[in-house]
Formats: structure tokens, sequence, C-alpha cells
């Protein structure tokens, strides 16, 4: 096991969710944290709250990851202390509407492939350069089930996840022999505000999504991120697929 003290951890989408329980993991190892997302508000206050509680060294940035030049400009404006990333979280991601290609909206596909696959293009080009000048660094991608398996309706999400699964597979022949290791967490259902946003802010939808099963939560996924991150140097996760107890696949859930 490796100590992860001081260590620099970037993590993209820390406002919430999934990548918000990674920071308060993370944070719990002593680690530095370089969190970013469009709602800086909540990234701030997250990062102080860090700061008090475990006493961590934190760095916020409002990064919206399809914005390629400004994503260049973060990471190369980033003050000199911050800049040895050993870890980047590619955490930032969202799905948008639950419909048929034919009926689908063109927009949603967009936002959702500009977010999961070419954000996380962007940001893993501007970081993994240092790592791979330091022969360090460890990226860890968070992918999910959708990205072995196909739900209806599930189309272009599901697509940018399997896009995520083979760059992650792709991103490890690529890094191989510089000392650079690269993971893939993959998901089942996890209570966040993904399905919130997949329905466009219709709560009472969302909540369907989770009734009478008991999801994985933010925490659940962070515990597995730490514990990949930790791993002596020569061991490299290639990837973990996790459900909860009550799903056997994306068609299978137990509703009690
Ligand atoms: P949340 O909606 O709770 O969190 C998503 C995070 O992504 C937010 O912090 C959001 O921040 C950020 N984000 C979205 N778009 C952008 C953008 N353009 N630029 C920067 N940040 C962005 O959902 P989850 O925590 O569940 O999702 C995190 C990841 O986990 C996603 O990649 C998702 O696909 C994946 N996943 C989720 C599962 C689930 O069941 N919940 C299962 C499997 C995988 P902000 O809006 O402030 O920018
Ligand atoms: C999120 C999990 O099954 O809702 O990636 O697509 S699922």
């Amino acid at each position: 096991m490796i100590s992860l003290k001081n260590s620099i951890v970037c993590i993209t989408g820390a406002s919430s969710g999934i990548g918000e329980a990674c920071a308060r993991a993370f944070a719990r190892e002593g680690a530095a944290l370089l969190l970013s997302a469009r709602r800086k508000e909540r990234v701030d206050r997250l990062a102080k709250a860090l700061q008090e509680e475990f006493h961590v060294r934190t760095h916020t940035m409002f990064l919206d990851v399809r914005d390629r030049t400004a994503v260049d400009a973060a990471i190369n404006g980033l003050p000199q202390e911050w800049r040895s990333i050993q870890v980047l979280v590619n955490n930032a991601g969202l799905a948008r509407g639950l419909s048929k290609v034919h009926e689908g909206l063109v927009q949603d596909w967009e936002e959702m492939i500009d977010t999961n696959v070419k954000g996380l293009l962007y940001v893993s080009r501007a970081i993994i350069p240092g790592m791979v000048q330091r022969k360090s660094g460890h990226v860890i991608n968070i992918s999910s089930i959708a990205a072995h398996q196909v739900y209806p309706n599930g189309n272009v999400y599901c697509a940018s996840k399997f896009a995520v699964r083979a760059l992650t597979e792709g991103l490890k022949m690529d890094l191989l022999g510089t000392g650079v290791r690269v993971c893939a967490v993959s998901p089942g259902l996890v209570e966040t505000e993904f399905s919130l946003v997949r329905f466009h802010g219709d709560g009472q939808r969302a909540a369907k999504v989770y009734e009478s099963m008991k999801p994985l939560l933010g925490e659940d996924i962070a515990d597995i991120v730490v514990f990949c991150a930790m791993r002596p140097p020569h061991v490299d996760i290639s990837e973990v697929i996790v459900m909860p107890t009550d799903q056997a696949s994306v068609h299978h859930v137990h509703r009690g």
C-alpha cells in the first residue's frame, strides 16, 4: 500500500455525487486536492470543509471540461506547487434524457459526448504529459456498467461510456513502460444527482430509479477509487465493476 499523504489528486466534477465523495475519501488519506466543476461555489464550500476537517491543502477551479481552451489554460496556468498531479480522477460526466435515437434530442447527445468523451480526453491530454515526464501517475476513469451493457433508450449515454472503456484500454497500452497507471471504476446504480440531471430536474422521475432497492452511494465508489490509488506502484487494477447487491445487470434490479 502506498501513502497518498500530500500527493496531488485532481478530481473533475467534484461538486456532487461520486466526485465529491472521492474528494472526501482522498482528504481522509491526507492528499492535496485539486477540485473542479462548473458549480465552483459548491467546490469552494467542499474544499473549505475538507481543509477544516482533515487539514489538507486544496485548490479549486471553475472548469467546464467541454471547453478545450479553458481546460488547457486551467492546467497550464496552475501554480507551480499544484503542477505535479499524481492521481487524476476523470469523473465529470452525465446522462441527458432516456429516449429512442429517432426521438432523441440532439443537444442531449452533444452534451453527453462533449462531456463524457471529449471532456475526459481534453483533461487527460493536458495532465498526462506531466505524469509521463515524471514517470509516475495514475489515471482513474469513472466509467459505468453502461460501458459493458446497453439498455433500452440508453443508446448515446451507453455509447459514451463504451468509449470511456475503449479509451481506458487504449491509454493503458499507450502508457505501457512509462510507470503511469490506468484504471476504470465502473459502477451500477449509484444514488447521486445523476438521475435528476438525466431527467432535466424531474425529481419524481429521478427518485423512481432508486425506488424500493438499495443503491450504491458515492462513498462506496470513492472507497474503491482510493483503494485502487493506494496499491503499490507495480500493481495496476485495470477495472472494477461494482453493483448494488440489489442489481445483477443493467436489466435486472431487485425491488423489494
Ligand atoms: P452527479 O450529477 O452527482 O455528478 C456529476 C458531476 O459531474 C458534477 O460534479 C458535475 O458538476 C460534473 N459535470 C457535469 N458536466 C460537467 C462539465 N461539462 N464540466 C465539468 N464538470 C461537469 O452524478 P454522479 O456523481 O453519479 O456522476 C459522476 C460520474 O459517475 C459520471 O461520469 C457518471 O457517468 C458516472 N456514473 C454514475 C453512475 C450513477 O448511477 N450515478 C453509475 C456509473 C457511472 P457541475 O454540474 O457543477 O459542473
Ligand atoms: C450510470 C448507470 O445504469 O444508469 O452509468 O446507466 S446506468
